[in-house]
């Protein structure tokens, strides 16, 4: 029998930050000031912030170092030339056209490929990429598995696509309106839950008998690499690097949110191997981003990612990152809180409709739970439910999705394993009193994205407890 290792992060820390206490009555005035929408929360009114993993990174000193080798020449700067490098030897796509972050990426592949009345599938939803498609006069179809959608199953692949509902997309509209498909690897939106090598291989070599491109949403690929390694037959031995290869392998092309697993604090990418595409990518990238050797990145925030790449990419790295949100996740499964199953890849999910059961959807159990996890402990965390999932543009209608969840989304690199044990006993106070938390209903809902700037008040009464 081998003996189990720690996780122990393969760094020690050479900077620190202060954290800021509040008092409970400052953290109520608070969260009363930002509408109970903990995006409006001013960062310095919160003791651990768990809002997002999303350019919240810690660099490390190689990557500091490579911010002062920044060239920022207008054209064709040398650290674009070593993003491009890293993108090539780690994703293995030929053709980079670099974006602000990855919102950029999406926009413009959705520009590019899809005609109104086309449709795009993908393995669940994700904000900004589905509204970019929407934009662009196209309409999503979910072909993820029915698993997904249910917090507890332990499918230890919840990303994998349904063949068979993307064969059912592809009888009723005809391949033709499909221009692609989007896999997110891992999926945010389920629970950061990956994909398995064996189910991309299949839905890649559908997608090729009827000229569907693939396209991955690669934000969290080292992630699902990590899981394959983990999880899925054959692959144990193989180092995360070469697994993330195999991954891309299957795909035409991928969009990037670098903030993530890159661990940056801005950029993002589209890359692609058709070199029809990319020269249309790099010419409709100036209009939107900046010329196509910069796509709204200064220098020096290449030559980070080119770095950060590299070290995202280390099995040392990985372990430790996804060991520390496991290490939340089973101490939060051991006090018997309900949390999305198995525990993924960025993030903890707490099952808002599981713990606030006395709250009907129409009154945002996950943006309340949110909401009172910060006046109990200045935690801040992030609704991931029906105020995320928005209104479907045709109907108008508020889009429920099974999925009513609150996220502790883990920043990578910055916390240690005693900010986890405090965000696990602050969650477990907000248990304790979970009957006190008061629903919450829109007093202002933005057209687009509505969870970014909403704000709600509480029903029954003032302030989020009862
Ligand atoms: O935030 P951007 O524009 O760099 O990337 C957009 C984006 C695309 N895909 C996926 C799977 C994401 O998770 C993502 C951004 N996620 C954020 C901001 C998050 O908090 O999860």
């Amino acid at each position: 029998m081998t003996k189990r290792r720690s996780w122990a992060e393969p760094w020690k820390i050479k900077v620190v930050e202060p954290l800021k206490m509040t008092t409970r009555a400052e953290r109520e005035a608070a969260i009363r000031e930002a509408g109970y929408n903990t995006f409006l929360l001013r960062s310095a009114d919160c003791y651990i912030d768990l809002l997002t993993d999303s350019g919240t990174s810690a660099m490390s000193d190689h990557q500091w170092a490579g911010m002062m080798l920044g060239d920022e020449a207008y054209a064709g700067s040398r650290n674009f030339y070593a993003l491009e490098q890293a993108v090539r030897d780690h994703y293995g796509y030929e053709h980079l056209i670099p974006t602000h972050q990855g919102r950029g990426a999406e926009h413009i592949l959705s520009q590019l490929l899809i005609k109104p009345g086309d449709y795009v599938p993908g393995n669940m939803y994700f904000t900004t990429t589905r509204l970019h498609q929407e934009l662009a006069g196209g309409t999503f179809r979910d072909v993820i598995l029915a698993e997904a959608h249910d917090p507890a199953s332990e499918h230890p692949f919840k990303g994998d696509v349904d063949l068979a509902k993307l064969e059912a997309l592809v009888a009723e509209v005809g391949a033709e309106r499909i221009p692609y498909i989007t896999i997110g690897v891992t999926v945010n939106m389920a629970g950061g839950q990956p994909v398995s090598m064996a189910n991309l291989h299949e839905v890649s070599a559908y997608c090729r008998t009827q000229g569907i491109r693939v396209i991955l949403d690669a934000t969290r690929a080292v992630e699902n690499a990590y899981f394959i390694q983990q999880r899925e037959p054959g692959y144990r031995d193989q180092p995360v690097a070469q697994i993330l290869r195999q991954l891309c392998d299957l795909s035409d092309g991928a969009t990037m949110s670098g903030k993530k697993d890159s661990l940056v604090n801005i950029g993002g990418w589209l890359a692609v191997r058709d070199p029809q595409l990319a020269e249309q990518a790099r010419n409709l990238v100036v209009v939107y981003e900046g010329l196509h050797t910069y796509g709204g990145m200064a220098g020096r925030d290449m030559e980070a990612m080119a770095r950060g790449i590299v070290e995202s990419v280390q099995d040392d790295h990985i372990r430790a990152r996804i060991g520390q949100v496991q290490y939340l996740g089973y101490k939060l499964i051991d006090a018997g809180i309900a949390v999305v199953r198995p525990i993924g890849g960025h993030a903890v999910f707490l099952d808002a409709t599981a713990i606030l059961p006395h709250l009907p959807r129409e009154q945002f159990p996950a943006q309340a739970l949110a909401a009172a996890l910060y006046v109990e402990s200045g935690i801040r965390a992030m609704e991931r439910g029906a105020v995320s999932a928005g209104r479907d543009p045709k109907t108008g209608e508020s889009r429920y999705p099974r999925l009513e969840l609150v996220r502790l989304t883990i920043p990578r690199r910055v916390y240690t394993q005693a900010h986890m044990d405090v965000t696990a006993e602050s969650v477990m106070e907000i248990f304790d009193q979970r009957e006190r938390v008061r629903g919450l209903g829109f007093v202002y809902e933005p057209e687009y994205l509505r969870f970014f700037q909403a704000r709600f008040a509480t029903v029954g009464g003032d302030g989020i407890f009862a």
